[in-house]
């Protein structure tokens, strides 16, 4: 059994969780318990160490990551405070993957649980150890059962209750910690006094449930449950130990983090209980020890741009790392140009930084999040960050025209901080675009922009790429002809204008006979035409159109190549409009994840914007999630995301590919032709 007392390495710890629950508050609880901070701030008064940036002291709301660094009886942990919306989820399953354990904050209200089982199954797919705390212990009404009823099925790991609270007239006064044996009485903002256990038979009953969970993985306390002889205290903190080192089991504690409840008791657990670093580098597939010895490997997590440059957020997993050392990276070598512990706002320098601590690394050349940074070459790589697909998007333009060249650096750098945003130049409408994922993560994003790099932007919903097409045939000539002073213009084309099935673009046929239209002008015709074909008479680019040139004349001095093109360009004009325009829109395949409760009011969605159901399914890998596809217009696809939130909690997104485009009549199409002739 390694010893993990006494500075066994600083421990890293996600604090995740639904937006709310008080992740930041505990935090802070966690500060003020461990004397990182001499005076516990608040959330709601805006004095909390994390959440101190602009963006999120305006929303009360963390957008980005927050950092304590603290001792704790004599062990180092750094804690990761990361942001509960799921819109700023990327923060989170970019540093999972490198931390210890998490531990997942939630409230007592099983109307909330739906919000956790993101987080749980990202945690229960990777086998990262991981506790729930039911926070705010001070507000639940009575009894958990039903909420831990519902938690169970949110989680794929089985939960083992550990600590149960001890009720007086409806209010938690205290709590029974079921592997100590002991119970606790709340102190506001002190330790909690031990107290005699008073209830025993139910103590003794919610201790046996926990130690029958226990037991599914040890045949030796099953024995000895079988038995009916008690397991000793070792026996069962080793299990719990190593249980939730292998992911077996998913331990439940209680308390509350604006009293400082069960918080001293939570940090017992991690400081006993959490796995060393090396866990982490060997599920990151770094077996450091054998390989070589001496090798130091940085994970990047995360990275800042401040007021002193570039900071990358980096977790030791092997080695002692030296200020001014150079290391070999996926990009090339890059000199570490300052090591500095993070603690909310404050940064403290340091001149090493050993196997477990996560630090912010100044001045690296040519990395990025997800870079693994080592002294031996062969362990340098580069990890793509977690994304998942955008679901909201914004046409931005800079308010002030010069700034315009200013965007694209200033975004580049928001991107290096957050990969899940994407900048992207709409080829048919160039849209600037930044997407993302929701309203409030590229408001935030716009926000950083303005405090960050002085660009201040406009926005508004993209325009979406529509197209059009024609119903009927119809024949047109177009004659260019000019007599002024010396050499005159002469083309004259007939063309033959027909609609082609949907999907097919575009087709020019040379049907000239006799030479009527010499050879060297008819690829100036079809010139001519296709550059028509990019604006119609609706003022959108034509598709599905093909067009014959039948007939023609040409001079033999006047005609050029410029007349013929001048003169396809005409008959096209001429005849289109003849031709019974009609707008085409793009319609997406789209696949929407909702927990199932909420699939009937989708399928209602879907049809307030014009989509068409193509039928649901449980959703791969997700329990009690369906996936709902259908086909919905590109226009109603662009606030969808929205309606969907507030449907779930938040919880619910989607993917979507374009399928298609589709005929638009009628006064939505009436619309769009109006607004396109007004710009
Ligand atoms: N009553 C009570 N309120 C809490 C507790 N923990 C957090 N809060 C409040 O819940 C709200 C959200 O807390 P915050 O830490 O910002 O949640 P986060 O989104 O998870 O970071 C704030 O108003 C907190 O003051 C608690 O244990 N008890
Ligand atoms: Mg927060």
């Amino acid at each position: 059994m390694p010893n993990t007392k006494n500075k066994s390495g600083t421990r890293c710890i996600a604090l995740i969780g639904p937006y709310g629950s008080g992740k930041t508050l505990l935090l802070e609880s966690i500060a003020a318990v461990t004397g990182a901070v001499t005076r516990k701030g608040s959330v709601n008064g805006g004095t909390s160490l994390g959440d101190f940036s602009a963006e999120a002291r305006a929303r009360q709301m963390s957008v980005e990551l927050n950092i304590l660094s603290t001792q704790y009886l004599g062990e180092d942990f750094t804690f990761l405070d990361c942001p509960g919306s799921i819109e700023f989820l990327a923060d989170t399953l970019n540093v999972l993957p490198l931390v210890d354990a998490a531990v997942v904050v939630c409230e007592p209200e099983p109307a909330k649980v739906q919000m956790l089982q993101p987080f749980l199954k990202a945690l229960s797919d990777a086998k990262i150890p991981h506790y729930l705390f039911v926070n705010k212990i001070d507000h639940a009404g009575g009894p958990l059962r039903d909420l831990l009823a519902l938690l169970q099925d949110a989680s794929e790991t089985p939960l083992l209750l550990r600590q149960i609270p001890i009720w007086e007239d409806g209010v938690a006064k205290g709590f029974v910690d079921l592997a100590l044996e002991r119970a606790f009485v709340y102190r506001p903002h002190a330790p909690s006094e031990v107290a005699d256990i008073t209830d025993l038979i139910r103590e003794k009953e919610a201790r046996f449930q926990m130690l029958e969970r226990l037991a599914d993985y040890d045949e030796h306390l099953m024995e000895e449950l079988l038995g009916d002889i008690e397991p000793g205290r070792d026996e069962v903190m080793n299990d719990l130990k190593r249980e939730l080192a292998d992911g077996l089991v998913v331990p439940v504690l209680i308390g509350s983090a604006e009293g400082d409840h069960g918080v001293r008791r939570l940090l017992k657990a991690l400081r006993h209980e959490v796995p060393e670093v090396s866990a982490a580098a060997a599920r990151g597939g770094i077996k450091t020890r054998s390989a070589n010895p001496g090798a130091v490997v940085v994970q990047v997590i995360k990275t800042f741009h401040g007021g002193h440059g570039r900071l990358s957020l980096g977790r030791i997993l092997s080695g002692t790392l030296k200020d001014g050392a150079v290391l070999h990276g996926p990009g090339g070598d890059t000199r570490v140009g300052g090591i500095l512990a993070l603690s909310g706002e404050k940064q403290i320098k340091k001149s090493e930084a050993r196997a477990g601590d996560t630090v912010a690394l100044a001045r690296l050349d040519n990395v990025q999040t997800g870079d693994r940074l080592s002294s031996d070459k062969a362990l340098a790589a580069r990890a793509a960050p977690a994304l998942s697909a955008p679901v909201y998007r914004l046409a931005i333009e800079a308010s002030d025209r010069k700034d315009e060249v200013k965007i694209t650096a200033a975004i580049a750098k928001l991107i290096e901080e957050d990969p899940s945003l994407v900048f992207e130049q709409n080829a048919a409408t160039q849209d600037m675009v930044l997407a993302g994922q929701g309203e409030i993560h590229l408001k935030v994003a716009i926000e950083k922009l303005q405090s960050k790099y002085g660009l201040k932007l406009l926005t508004k919903p993209p325009r979406v790429p529509y197209r059009e097409t024609i119903r009927k045939s119809a024949s047109s000539r177009g004659r260019h002809k000019r007599q002024s002073g010396g050499h005159g213009q002469y083309g004259d084309v007939v063309l033959e204008i027909a609609p082609m099935p949907r999907g097919k673009g575009f087709a020019f046929h040379d049907r000239i006979k006799g030479g009527v239209v010499p050879k060297q002008w008819i690829g100036s015709v079809e010139k001519g035409v296709a550059e028509y074909m990019k604006s119609g008479p609706l003022g959108f680019p034509v598709v599905d159109v093909a067009v014959s040139l039948t007939d023609g004349s040409y001079h033999s001095v006047d005609s050029s190549d410029a007349a013929f093109q001048t003169a396809g360009r005409l008959a096209m004009s001429e005849g289109m409009p003849g031709c019974g325009p009609v707008l085409l829109e793009p319609v997406m395949k789209i696949a929407i994840h909702v927990p199932k409760d909420a699939t009937a009011k989708v399928n209602g969605l879907i049809g307030t914007r014009r989509g068409a159901p193509l039928g649901f399914d449980g959703r791969d890998g997700w329990r009690g999630w369906d996936t709902v596809r259908a086909q919905m217009p590109l226009s109603e696809v662009s606030d969808l995301i929205v309606d969907l939130r507030s449907l779930t909690q938040g919880v619910g997104t989607f993917e979507m590919e374009f399928d298609h485009f589709a005929e638009l009549n009628g006064k939505l199409a009436d619309q769009v032709v109006a607004t396109q002739r007004a710009a």
